[in-house]
């Protein structure tokens, strides 16, 4: 089997792929795309992603796009270990937390939202960092309060990591880009530690890529 990514080591989305097909243990190529500098335009990318945007998943020659997407195709191929639950109301409340950052919270603070607020309407740096924060504080509100209600165990939805755990663990690198403190938010911090302590989490975090690695090192 043959699989590659298209990603980027910031990249958030890329980083939920990363983690599942850690946590399967599939091994893959990762082939960054610097969003930052704006390759994600490359008409060579835009052929391989219509939405010009990281990641993209190739398998055996067949693309994929969007993570949530990518996390249940490498579900159907790959079962095991399950990252969504059997029961349809646990899958449908794991769909729901991926949901909360996947579609809500993580599209508002993209490079291309962030590029048009400049371009559009003259946001300047800090207006961008309070957007960001703002949006990225009302993603971990939402979960803090789903979180208490349902309380993790000691995973979001069981004993084992999954889909929700990925996407939560996800938004946390978002706070940690922006400075913003977990304390607000124990729940959540807490859920995001016990990822953290995963090889497959840890390993997949921006901070650990090659690409944030060769930026250190300039
Ligand atoms: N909903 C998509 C999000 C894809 C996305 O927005 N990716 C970001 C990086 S995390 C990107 O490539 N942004 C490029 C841009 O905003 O220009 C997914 O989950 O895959």
């Amino acid at each position: 089997m043959s699989i590659q990514i298209y990603g980027f080591w910031r990249s958030i989305a890329s980083f939920r792929v990363r983690v599942a097909l850690k946590l399967k243990g599939l091994s893959f190529e990762e082939i960054p795309v610097d969003i930052l500098a704006g390759e994600q335009f490359r008409p060579g990318y835009e052929a391989v992603n219509a939405e010009r945007v990281v990641p993209t998943l190739l398998h055996d020659g067949h693309t994929l796009f969007q993570s949530l997407a990518i996390i249940e195709y490498l579900e159907d191929i790959r079962p095991e270990p399950r990252l969504l639950p059997l029961d349809p109301k646990d899958r449908a409340y794991a769909r729901s937390l991926a949901l909360v950052t996947v579609a809500d919270a993580h599209p508002l603070i993209t490079p291309r939202i962030r590029n048009h607020l400049v371009a559009t309407f003259g946001a300047d740096a800090t207006a961008v960092e309070n957007w960001g924060r703002h949006w990225t504080m009302e993603g971990l509100a939402t979960y803090e309060r789903l979180l208490e209600r349902r309380a993790p165990q000691p995973f979001a939805l069981g004993a084992e990591p999954g889909l929700a755990d990925i996407c939560v663990a996800g938004h946390t690198i978002a706070a940690q880009y922006l400075k913003l403190e977990l304390t607000g938010f124990p729940v959540v911090a807490r859920l995001s530690e016990r990822c953290f302590a995963l090889p497959a989490f840890l390993s997949s975090h921006p901070f650990e890529q090659p690409g944030y690695k060769a930026t250190q090192a300039r």
